[in-house]
C-alpha cells in the first residue's frame, strides 16, 4: 500500500486539524446524516482521551464521531478523488454526506476509499468519521467489555498501556489519475558491489510501465521497462545501520512520451539474514541496542507528533541505540520513515498483544480460563491476527529499517492450542515477504522448558524482568536466573537470542544507597546485572530495555501515574540509567561487546 504523496501526477490535502466531535451517548441515531449537534472540537491526529476534562469521555466504551466540511480543490476534474484514515483506534466507519464509503477494523493500519463518485471537483461534503474503541476476543488485540452495577460498560484487556483511541494520525485526500500506480514492492540483493533490485509496479489497468533508479544525488544509476523486473546497481552504497543511503525508485506509467502517473519510492539496498546463532545485516554481525518504545505523549495520547519523533531519535542516538521495536503496534509511517533516513533498525510489531489469559493466574500460575478456545481466543481472532499482519507487511514492506516482523508480543506459548494458532500465522508472513526473519517475543511465563512453539521463529526474542517482577530488590540473584535462562535457550535452539524487554520502575528524583526498587540507582544497575548475563551468552544479539520513556496506563495498583520503567520521563527527560546505557551502548557500534562468552 502507498503512502500518499504529491507528485507531478498526484496532488495532496491535508484533512488535519480541529474537528467536531461527541461520543455516541451525547448524539442521537445515525450522526452522520447532519451536522453534528455538539459543542466539542477534538484536534485530529491525536487520541480524543486527554484533550477534554470529562471522564466520560476518557473513559467512554463504544463509538465516538469525528465530522469536518472538506472541499474539493477544484482542479481534481477528471481524477479519482481517495480518501486515507492513516488511523482509527481500533474500528473506523467513512461517510461522506449521507454514503458509508468505508468500513476497517484495525486501529494502527490505514485504510482508503475512493469517494470519486460521490463528490466534485470544487464541490463541498461533510466528512463523519465514527470511531469505536471496543476490545473483544475476536480483536487484535483482544480485550473484553464488562458492565458494572450502575450500569456503565468498561474495558479491560492483557496490556497495561492506555487504551488510547481515535483519530492518531492524519487524515488525508488526494487525487490520483484515472490509470494509476496502486503499490510497488522492492527487494534488494547485494552481490559484492552490485546492488540487485527487484521491482513490481501493480497499476490500476493494463498500462506500459517504466522505472529509473537514481541514486542520493538524483544520477540516474539503473532503468528499465516493464512492470516488473530485476535492475542492478554498480558501486552500489548499501543502507547501512547508522548510515543510512536511500535510493529513488520513480515508477511511471507512460504513453509514448506522456507520463500518465508517477510515483516515487525510496528504498534503500541492504540483506538480512539469521545464520545459525547470528543475526546478519548485509552479511555482517549485527547487535541491537535500543528500547521498546510506545506512541505516547501527555494530552495527544498515541497522536502522532513530528516534533516527538525527532526529538525521540535524537535522544535514541544520544544513548548509543540503533534499533528499537514498534510494540505494541504498528507505528505511524513518518516514524519508520525517519528510521530509513537516519538508519535505525526498526523490528516492527502488530497489535497482537496480549493473546494470554495464563497473565490472568500470574506467575503463581493460579487456574486461569484457556486461552485458545471457542469462547477466547478462536478462528475469528486468528483471522483478525492473519489480516493484521497482511495489513502491516503491505504498508511496511519496502522500508530498509524494518529488518524483522515481530507477529505477537506475549502470546501464551505453553498452553494446548498454541501451536495450532501460531503455525498458520508464521507461515502467512512468510509467504507475504519471505525475505525478513520472523518472530515474537516471549513473556516469562515461556520458558525453554514449557515453550510448543519457538521453533516456528527465527529469532528467540525474551521479555525478562529478573529483578523485577522476580527476585525483586535482589540483583545477585536476578544476574543468576538471568544467566540461566539463557543458557537454557541456548542449550536447546541454535538461533540468535534478543532480549526484547527487561526493565524497573523508577521514579525520577528517588534515590538510595541501597539496591532499592524504584530508585535511579536500582535502575542502572539492575540494567547492569542484566548486561553482565547477556554478556556471558553468546547467542544473544542485543538488548532492548523496556521503555524508551515513561507512559501512560490505564489505572492499576502496579502503575503509579503509568508504567516508569522509561529511561526517559514522559516528558523526555533522562533518568540516571540513561547515562549508564550511553556509557555502554556508545561504544558498541553495533557490535556485541568484546568479553562475550
Ligand atoms: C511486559 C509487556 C509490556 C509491559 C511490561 C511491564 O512484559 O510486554 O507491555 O509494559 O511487561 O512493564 O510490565
Amino acid at each position: 500500500m502507498l503512502k500518499p504523496r504529491a507528485t507531478a501526477t498526484r496532488d495532496l490535502v491535508s484533512l488535519d486539524g480541529l474537528w467536531r466531535f461527541a461520543i455516541s451517548t451525547a448524539v442521537g441515531e445515525r450522526p452522520w446524516t447532519r451536522t453534528l449537534d455538539t459543542p466539542l472540537e477534538a484536534a485530529v491526529p491525536a487520541s480524543y482521551n486527554d484533550q477534554f476534562t470529562d471522564s466520560a469521555i476518557r473513559d467512554h466504551v463504544g463509538r465516538v464521531w469525528y465530522q469536518r466540511t472538506v472541499r474539493v480543490p477544484r482542479g481534481w476534474a477528471g481524477e479519482r478523488v481517495i480518501l486515507r484514515v492513516g488511523a482509527a483506534t481500533h474500528e473506523g466507519r467513512v461517510y461522506v454526506d449521507d454514503v458509508l464509503v468505508a468500513e476497517h477494523i484495525g486501529g494502527y493500519t490505514p485504510f482508503e476509499a475512493d469517494i470519486t463518485e460521490q463528490v466534485g471537483a470544487g464541490g463541498e461534503f461533510r466528512l463523519t468519521i465514527g470511531v469505536n474503541n471496543e476490545l473483544t476476543h475476536t480483536t487484535v488485540p483482544p480485550g473484553r467489555i464488562t458492565v458494572t452495577q450502575d450500569g456503565r460498560r468498561t474495558q479491560t484487556h492483557h496490556h497495561d498501556f492506555f487504551n488510547y483511541a481515535g483519530l492518531a494520525r492524519s487524515v488525508q485526500l488526494y487525487s490520483v489519475p484515472s490509470v494509476h500506480i496502486e503499490d510497488i514492492t522492492v527487494v534488494t540483493g547485494l552481490d559484492a558491489t552490485t546492488g540487485t533490485v527487484a521491482y513490481e509496479v501493480e497499476t490500476s489497468a493494463a498500462a506500459a510501465v517504466r522505472v529509473r533508479v537514481l541514486d542520493a544525488a538524483g544520477a540516474e544509476v539503473a532503468a528499465a521497462d516493464g512492470a516488473s523486473g530485476t535492475v542492478r546497481i554498480d558501486d552500489v552504497t548499501p543502507w547501512r545501520p547508522g548510515a543510512a543511503y536511500l535510493y529513488d525508485l520513480v515508477a511511471e506509467i507512460v504513453d509514448g512520451d506522456t507520463v500518465l502517473d508517477t510515483y516515487t519510492q525510496l528504498f534503500g539496498v541492504r540483506t538480512v539474514e539469521v545464520r545459525g546463532t547470528r543475526f546478519l545485516i548485509n552479511g555482517e554481525p549485527f547487535y541491537f541496542t535500543g528500547f521498546g518504545k510506545h506512541e505516547d505523549t501527555p494530552v495527544r495520547g498515541k497522536g502522532h507528533d513530528d516534533a516527538y519523533l525527532v526529538h525521540d531519535f535524537q535522544l535514541m542516538r544520544w544513548t548509543g541505540a540503533n534499533s528499537f521495536r514498534t510494540t505494541h503496534y504498528p507505528y505511524a509511517e513518518e516514524v519508520l520513515e525517519l528510521a530509513d533516513r537516519q538508519g535505525i533498525v526498526v523490528i516492527d510489531e502488530t497489535a497482537a498483544v496480549g493473546i494470554n489469559l495464563a497473565v490472568v493466574g500470574g506467575l503463581g500460575g493460579r487456574p486461569h480460563p484457556p486461552t485458545y478456545s471457542p469462547d477466547t481466543c478462536n478462528d475469528d481472532t486468528r483471522a483478525a491476527h492473519a489480516q493484521a499482519i497482511r495489513e502491516l507487511v503491505a504498508r511496511d514492506k519496502n522500508h530498509p529499517s524494518v529488518v524483522m516482523w515481530c507477529i505477537a508480543n506475549e502470546p501464551s506459548t505453553h498452553e494446548e492450542g498454541a501451536r495450532e494458532y501460531f503455525e498458520p500465522l508464521v507461515e502467512l508472513t512468510r509467504k507475504l515477504d519471505p525475505t525478513r526473519p520472523v518472530s515474537h517475543t516471549a513473556s516469562l511465563l515461556t520458558t525453554f522448558k514449557n515453550d510448543l512453539i519457538a521453533d516456528l521463529f527465527d529469532v528467540l526474542c525474551l521479555n525478562r524482568y529478573y529483578g523485577w517482577y522476580i527476585a525483586t530488590g535482589d540483583l545477585a540473584t536476578a544476574e543468576t536466573y538471568m544467566e540461566a535462562d539463557l543458557r537454557g535457550w541456548c542449550e536447546k535452539y541454535t538461533k540468535p537470542i534478543l532480549i526484547t524487554e527487561y526493565g524497573a520502575d523508577t521514579l525520577p528524583g528517588l534515590h538510595s544507597v541501597w539496591d532499592q526498587p524504584w530508585t535511579e540507582e536500582y535502575q542502572a544497575a539492575y540494567l547492569e546485572a542484566n548486561h553482565r548475563a547477556f554478556d556471558r551468552c553468546a547467542a544473544v544479539v542485543g538488548e532492548q530495555v523496556w521503555n524508551f520513556a515513561d507512559f501512560q496506563t490505564s489505572n492499576g495498583i502496579h502503575r503509579v501515574d503509568g508504567n516508569r520503567k522509561g529511561v526517559f520521563t514522559r516528558d523526555r527527560r533522562p533518568k540516571a540509567a540513561a547515562h549508564t546505557l550511553k556509557a555502554r551502548w556508545s561504544s558498541l557500534n553495533g557490535r556485541k561487546p568484546s568479553s562475550s562468552g
